[in-house]
């Protein structure tokens, strides 16, 4: 129906004004309508606040008899956790008709709530701005059914896809305005990966530096503890982990950032597994992850398979060079026939630079 269409995207509207800062909760908005007309609405703020069906029935100020409720996520059914059912209080509102964008991926619910509301004689429609919907809380989409966070990398390359001069060089490759949809993400995302060598020669603050930005949490692969404590990263704020060689971890530095607050993972294997450190991530309830770094994190995550998205932003610029960095470093490489692929592409001009988003292609 087309009223569907028109209430779903308010309702979508809505989930979006929880600005990513509901994790690892979704972000879901609902819309109360009746006789044509909306009567009350709601969203999820906030993980332990309400949900947004039960704001949206709670704040209605009228009998919602007969009502339908437009939600973008399927209404949860589950009692073991910090908010009461909303498909009791959907059951025991009035409400009659039920449209949902997308069903919950998380094992407790996923059809549960639907069936139950369907056993109780409400009209369910499922699947009207599905898409959307899951594109909204692809984050939590991945976490509640893996444990593990979201995965972005992104990369600053020039045209001819160099990271850095063989110097280094590699500050403000991109415009500043791309700098700015990075500082967005930054804020959006739970935590950011780097590694050492980035982390020496560039000195991030790795903060989110836009109005109202939320710092994610920064994880710091410094095996060697080579990072100096003086560094942005290992000053407050904000959190930090940082992932470190067992044999590290009797040295002094390791009070000393402790002392401080940051929190050390430590690893055995010769390098790190990016697989055990995204299942560490997700005990901590890191629902998504942005990686930075440089030509070697970003070769070693495609290979780890962890990576989800890429967000490539290409600027104007040709660097050159065979001792250039490239973008994807490392020693292996694929074949053509067995290359990365990756799909769902978008792209988006931002000031001279273009963004290239899309998705891995897992095997
Ligand atoms: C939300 N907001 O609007 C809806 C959710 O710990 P709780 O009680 O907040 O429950 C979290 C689960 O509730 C979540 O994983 C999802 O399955 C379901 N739906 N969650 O945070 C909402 N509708
Ligand atoms: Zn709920």
């Amino acid at each position: 129906m087309l009223d569907d269409k028109f209430f779903m995207k308010r309702a979508l509207f809505l989930a979006k004004k929880a600005n990513w800062r509901t994790s690892p909760n979704p972000m879901v908005g609902a819309v109360i309508v009746k006789d044509g007309k909306i009567i009350s609405e709601g969203y999820h703020k906030k993980a332990g606040l309400p949900h947004a069906e039960a704001e949206a029935i709670m704040s209605a100020k009228e009998s919602l008899d007969g009502a339908t409720l437009y939600v973008t996520l399927e209404p949860c059914c589950h009692r073991d956790k910090k908010t009461p059912p909303c498909t009791d209080a959907i059951i025991n509102s009035g409400i009659r008709r039920v449209v949902v964008a997308m069903r919950d991926p998380n094992p407790k619910v996923s059809g549960k709530g639907i069936e139950l509301l369907k056993n109780y004689g409400i009209e369910v429609i499922e699947g009207v701005f599905e898409e959307e919907a899951k594109k909204l809380n692809e984050f939590y989409i991945k976490y509640v059914t893996t444990r593990t966070p979201f995965v972005i990398l992104k990369i600053a390359m020039t045209m001819d896809g160099k990271i850095a001069t063989p110097r280094g060089e590699s500050k403000w490759i991109t415009s500043e305005k791309s700098r700015k949809l990075v500082h967005l993400i930054r804020s959006r995302v739970d935590a950011l990966l780097s590694a050492c060598g980035t982390v020496l020669k560039d000195n991030p603050m790795f903060t989110s530096r836009i109005k109202g930005g939320k710092n994610p949490l920064r994880v710091i692969i410094d095996p060697e503890l080579k990072i100096p404590l003086d560094y942005h990263v290992y000053s407050p704020p904000p959190h930090t982990i940082a992932v470190v060689h067992e044999t590290k971890l009797h040295d002094n530095k390791v009070k000393i950032l402790q002392s401080r607050g940051v929190e050390i993972i430590s690893f055995s294997s010769e390098k790190v597994d990016l697989q055990w450190l995204m299942k560490e991530l997700g005990k901590r309830e890191i629902t998504s992850l942005m990686i930075e770094g440089g030509s070697s994190l970003n070769s070693y995550a495609l290979w780890s398979g962890v990576v989800d998205k890429l967000m490539i932003f290409i600027a104007p610029k040709i660097i050159g060079g065979a001792d250039s960095y490239p973008s994807v470093g490392g020693k292996i490489y694929k074949n053509l026939n067995e290359a990365f692929e990756i799909k769902d592409l978008k792209i988006k001009k931002i000031s001279d630079d273009i963004l290239i988003e899309g998705y891995l292609k897992k095997a």
